[in-house]
């Protein structure tokens, strides 16, 4: 089954609707993984090995503003510069609008304005395609729901399933070979006092791409059988520290996770290692932290970053033993 098969399931006689004048914006969050997606069941329309769940970063996302452009091609603005059409970021934007064009001599102007650092694990693509999901649903004047939603937005990219709500999410597996039961859920709960802090260690693209590492991970590595499995228990466990605001419980649990995916990549042939030296430095610093007294843990995604989860309470204690920090309370 191809991505234009699951459009047209999803669309339906929706496929009919012409786009409106002028231009429509929308904003969607980046999510942190607490418990991550890593490893895909089907690769062309990105359904994953196993379920995960993520907390939004409130104001920190991609707002996109796309029209129909008069132009031979696609223009693409990327926070007030015009992006190459060569660009490896242009192509997969302009592929993924194929999918979404009324004929093919149909271009569309868009203009991004991310507030994270592209490609450098902080889930740029998920705010990105997210936000023009629904973005395009305004141009279209479809009136998708969520659950449609995240569905198209998982065709550009996972992790962007999880990107159209606010708050913890979690991206159902599914087993359906179609992905149509395979979508975010917003959690009711919330937890005011969380804060998730964001450590910039290198801004640079990375050299091996989420996609690519995964697939490799999958293949070679001989750990990843275990992973389905510490999936289905840490879901469990974060779902219940969210429950019963067992903050150990949720920062221990994603550490572990986060560390467990790392684990697999690095058995991987040939191995896959996104920390920088500053990475380790740092965790050895939370981990010191912690041995101390103060609740403070780290989750890591395919680049070198750190993000920290603590609460408020702590923040001060955080911010001056880790000053470099953006701190976000994502409710
Ligand atoms: C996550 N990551 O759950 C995991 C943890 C990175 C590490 O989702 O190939 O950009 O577009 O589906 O969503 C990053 O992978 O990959 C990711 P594709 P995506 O956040």
């Amino acid at each position: 089954m191809k991505k234009i098969d699951v459009v047209k399931l999803i669309l339906a006689d929706r496929l009919s609707h012409s786009a409106q004048e002028g231009s429509f914006t929308a904003f969607a969050p980046t999510n942190i993984a607490l418990c991550k997606y890593w490893g895909k069941r089907n690769q062309e329309l990105n359904l994953p090995q196993t379920s995960s769940f993520s907390i939004s970063l409130a104001e920190k996302g991609a707002e996109t503003t796309i029209a129909i452009s008069d132009t031979s091609c696609d223009v693409i603005v990327l926070n007030g510069k015009v992006v190459d059409s060569s660009s490896s970021f242009s192509q997969r934007l302009s592929k993924f609008l194929d999918l979404f064009r009324e004929s093919k001599f149909t271009y569309f102007a868009i203009t991004i304005r991310s507030s994270v650092p592209i490609a450098a694990g902080l889930a740029s693509s998920a705010c990105g395609f997210a936000a023009i999901v629904q973005a395009l649903n305004k141009l279209y004047g479809w009136e998708l729901d969520e659950k449609e939603l995240s569905i198209l937005a998982r065709l550009g990219s996972g992790s962007a399933s999880r990107s159209i709500w606010h708050g913890f999410v979690e991206w159902h597996a599914g087993i359906r070979v179609d992905g149509m039961d395979s979508y975010g859920e917003l959690l009711s709960e919330t937890w005011p006092e969380l804060c998730v802090g964001l450590l910039i260690v290198s801004d640079q693209e990375k050299k091996i791409s989420s996609r690519e590492a995964m697939q490799r991970t999958v293949e070679t590595s001989a750990l990843y059988s275990a992973w389905p499995k510490k999936v289905v228990n840490d879901m469990t466990l974060i779902k219940d520290a969210i429950h019963h605001k067992n903050f150990d419980l949720l920062g221990s649990t994603a550490e572990s996770n986060a560390l467990t995916m790392h684990a697999t990549m690095l058995s991987a042939w040939p191995p896959i290692h996104y920390g920088l030296s500053e990475t380790l430095m740092t965790m050895q610093t939370i981990w010191q932290a912690r041995y101390d007294g103060l609740s403070l843990y780290f989750t890591q995604d395919a680049g070198p970053n750190l993000k920290c989860l603590f609460l408020d309470k702590d923040k001060n204690d955080v911010k001056s033993m880790l000053p470099m920090m953006d701190i976000i309370k994502p409710f």
